[in-house]
């Protein structure tokens, strides 16, 4: 089937939004060519064969309650696909893995409530945002100062990240990987370079990289991250890398 410009993603909802994309699409091309063809018809059908005036009609009923009641059926059965799709991806069932996601002029925060893990980066650096593959993640997003958009390509998914409010979905991933997301809403200077990356690993190799936060080192690394971030965060002025070239 094709796929009318937009890609299936990695996870469960992202898939069930590309479906929907597809349905609708399939929908709009039969619904064109049946337009265009009654269309032609008409044209060719009733051209003009001479200069008497054709014998004239008005009203069709049977015609105009299928030319009312078809469309409205069509748009019925859009709107409740849509209705399906939404609440899926709008449900929170039950996690067993919490991330914190704060977005700020220019860069994100990742925390793991319960753990010592934490990842902070700004613009360039593109924070790595690790989850694991098969497992519903809950996400409680927020930002620090303004409004940012959390957007993953492959996961067809953006939220608003707002001050004050914070957003709430889950997101199971379907297949392992490196992806790119980045903010969708104008945010100031560094906007459009407002990068992270989000890497979905086994289950396994989760719990081995929350566990590397749980040495001394990690602990060390981790709280140093931490008063750093709240530092700059509290003060309303991150540090901002030289921008030099996408670090991409
Ligand atoms: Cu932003």
């Amino acid at each position: 089937m094709p796929r009318f410009g937009a890609s299936p993603g990695v996870t469960d909802s992202s898939k069930s939004a590309f479906h929907l994309w597809q349905g609708f699409s399939i929908a709009a091309v039969i619904i064109g060519v049946l337009t265009v063809a009654l269309m032609l018809w008409a044209v060719v059908r009733y051209r003009r064969k001479g200069d008497q005036i054709p014998e004239q009609h008005q009203y069709h009923l049977p015609l105009e309650v299928i030319y009312t009641v078809v469309p409205i059926l069509i748009v019925f059965g859009l709107f409740a696909a849509t209705l399906v799709v939404e609440n899926k991806a709008t449900a929170n069932p039950k996690t067993s893995v919490t991330i914190d996601v704060n977005a700020f002029q220019w860069g994100w925060q990742f925390l793991y409530p319960g753990t010592n893990a934490l990842v902070y980066g700004q613009t360039t650096q593109s924070p790595v945002m690790v989850m694991p593959v098969d497992t519903n993640v809950h996400f409680n997003l927020t930002s620090t100062d303004v409004m940012h958009g959390f957007y993953v390509r492959a996961f067809n998914f953006s939220r608003y990240a707002l001050p004050g409010v914070v957003n709430t979905f889950t997101i199971r991933a379907q297949n392992t990987g490196t992806y790119f997301g980045q903010c969708t809403q104008l945010c100031g200077l560094y906007h459009s370079l407002m990068f992270f990356r989000v890497k979905i690993v086994s289950a396994a190799d989760y719990a081995k990289w929350i566990a590397s936060f749980n040495n001394p080192a990690g602990i060390a690394a981790a709280a140093a991250a931490l008063k750093t971030t709240t530092a700059e965060l509290a003060s309303g002025v991150a540090s901002k890398n030289t921008y030099t070239k996408f670090g991409r």
